[in-house]
């Protein structure tokens, strides 16, 4: 232990730590930027470029970035001196004289941390006028828009792009004040490998990195009389909305949800929890048929798009591993373009599907070219959360007040094994939930299998289903996703079944979801949250939905079956 003195505070701190780190053990807030420490992903992102951290080192008449410098025996810190305050807003004022002065327009206004910081530190005026830079914003993605003019070189995206996710996409490019972030030769983000996971989003302090906005094509929609416009929303949407209207995180919004979406004028308000449970149903009778007749071993999810265009570009020799189900709200734009078009005489190409995710790369999956050349089969418009937020306040709505209501039928029913789709582990425990009952012929009476569950990035399981030991894994975060990828390449991967979220947490982390800021409890209240849903329901087991049951009765046959083949499956492409 070393003796330090912060602000007059005399304390004892282990050796090694930084003055931010001793500050924040002694209850003094010290402002950051670039800085990010997510404990749990092991992301520490350290440039130190930013300046906003500064203190004065007393008796060595300096002043240092708080997040970089290691406190030593006998520093006399001041975090709170004229100097060191000055330092901290000229930073602030120099990163503001080249910013551009958007932000009434900003899609970041009052979600901005640059913009927080500057009120947070007094700024009224900006003493120098800094050349602007006007590089061309990257609208090449159906995802993601990067605005270099707002980049602050932070390197936060870079860092989580690189060490958490292993995509590699986000370097610097140029240099010095021309210096920008980008994918090689700052080609535009659609001919790079990004997976649109989003997660450089979900960490950029200012508007440089955000999703397309969408929400214009929902207004459309809903304003043509001529459109029957279907909407659903994601398992993780339920647990996390209510955060951007001032509620706690993981205060469960589900029936203000269903309110909200037909007070706004949705034909039908659907569940893609409904679509969840559907697939279920395929991917555990896939996952019995590959186990029962020596198919390809271990079985993968293939729910998250960031993910498969992971293994699209980085493993494409693997391409026959993942589960060939589409993603629950691509299946249920489907089965709402034709089941219950057909049950409903609507005509499909006058339905509207649109998708409330708390994902950014599912708006690249609804674009996919296999999954859009019918377009009566698809999901037309993805909005994130956030941009659902938005819209909800451009219609005045009341959210936080609303009373409860239900989904709509027949695709609004749901069990609690689809709820839980929307954390890390959820769609693999509901998988087994019902793989163990057909199995066995059985009920499951204790239907959590906690061993599956938290929020380690990689974590397994073993589960006894008749004579057999059913060897299970579970990765969140891309970086996680591709050690037991190069395990299966190399032979060495034990699982009979792997569930895979590019997201670290899974949805509920996503890269769409309200902004956290670094809290990661939020995230955890988030699965929380989702485990509650899970448990007030009363059917658990995807296979025990009435509206499910239906469906195979009415139209689909059984499930695995040839008009599920055609409907409910797809392909992957290198
Ligand atoms: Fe997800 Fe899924 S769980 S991918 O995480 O399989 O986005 O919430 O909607 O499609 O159901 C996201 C969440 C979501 C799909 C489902
Ligand atoms: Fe990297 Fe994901 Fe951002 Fe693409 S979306 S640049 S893969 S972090």
């Amino acid at each position: 232990m070393i003796n330090i003195t912060i602000n007059d505070q005399k304390m004892q701190v282990p050796e090694g730590i930084t003055i931010l780190e001793a500050a924040h053990k002694a209850g003094i807030r010290i402002p950051t930027l670039c800085h990010l420490d997510l404990h749990d992903l092991k992301l520490v992102n350290k440039t130190a470029s930013c300046r906003v951290c500064t203190v004065e080192l007393k008796g060595r008449n300096s002043l240092v970035p708080a997040c970089v410098t290691q406190a030593t025996d006998g520093m006399i810190i001041r975090t709170d001196s004229l100097r060191a305050i000055n330092a901290r807003r000229m930073a602030v004022e120099l990163l503001l004289s080249n910013h551009p002065n958007e932000c009434f327009t900003c899609p970041k206004n009052l979600e901005c941390e640059l913009q927080s910081l500057a009120k947070e530190l007094g700024v009224r005026d900006i003493k120098w006028q800094g050349e602007k830079m006007n590089y061309e914003k990257d609208l090449s993605s159906e995802a993601i828009v990067k605005d270099p003019n707002k980049c602050i070189m932070c390197r936060r995206c870079e860092t989580m792009c690189n060490e958490v996710q292993t995509c590699g996409i986000l370097s610097a490019i140029g240099r010095g004040f021309k210096t920008i972030v980008g994918p090689a030769f700052n080609i535009p983000m659609k001919d790079s490998s990004c997976t649109y996971c989003g997660q450089c989003v979900a960490v950029c302090p200012t508007a440089a990195l955000t999703e397309i906005n969408h929400t214009h094509k929902v207004w459309e929609a809903l304003s043509d009389p001529d459109k029957h416009v279907v909407v659903q929303v994601a398992p993780a949407i339920r647990v996390a909305l209510g955060e951007l209207f001032g509620m706690e995180p993981g205060t469960i919004v589900t029936g203000k949800l269903a309110t909200a979406l037909k007070r706004m004028g949705f034909d039908a308000v659907f569940d893609t929890d409904f679509a969840a449970d559907l697939t279920i149903m395929e991917e555990a009778s896939e996952l019995i048929h590959r186990i029962e007749n020596g198919g390809k071993l271990p079985m993968l999810t293939s729910c998250c798009p960031a993910w498969v265009k992971f293994i699209e570009h980085q493993f494409p020799e693997l391409l026959d591993v993942p589960s060939t189900c589409k993603s629950p709200h691509i299946m249920l734009g489907t089965i709402t373009k034709t089941y219950y078009a057909k049950k409903m005489g609507l005509d499909p190409n006058k339905i509207v599907v649109v998708s409330v995710m708390p994902c950014i790369a599912k708006k690249a999956e609804a674009a996919r070219p296999e999954l859009t050349k019918d377009h009566t089969n698809n999901v037309d418009i993805v909005v994130t959360t956030r941009e659902f937020a938005t819209m909800l306040k451009e219609a005045g709505i009341d959210f936080k007040n609303l009373p409860d209501s239900d989904f709509d039928h027949p695709l609004g029913e749901s069990t609690g094994a689809s709820v839980i789709f929307g954390t890390t582990g959820g769609v693999i425990e509901a998988a087994i939930r019902t793989a163990y009952e057909w199995l066995t012929g059985e009920e499951l009476k204790n239907v959590e299998f906690n061993q599956l569950r938290g929020m380690a990035g990689i974590r397994e399981g073993t589960v006894k289903i008749k004579d057999m030991d059913i060897k299970i894994g579970i990765a969140n975060g891309l970086g996680n996703a591709r050690k037991l990828l190069e395990d299966i390449r190399d032979g060495k991967s034990t699982y009979h079944a792997i569930e895979i979220m590019a997201c670290p947490g899974g949805c509920i982390g996503g890269g769409g979801q309200p902004y956290h800021h670094g809290n990661e409890e939020v995230v955890k209240k988030r699965q929380q949250a989702i485990y509650q849903e899970d448990r007030s329901k009363t059917l658990r087991k995807s296979h025990e939905n009435p509206e499910i049951l239906k469906l195979y009765e009415e139209y689909l046959g059984k499930p695995y079956g040839e008009k599920s083949h055609e409907l409910l499956h797809t392909h992957y492409e290198a």
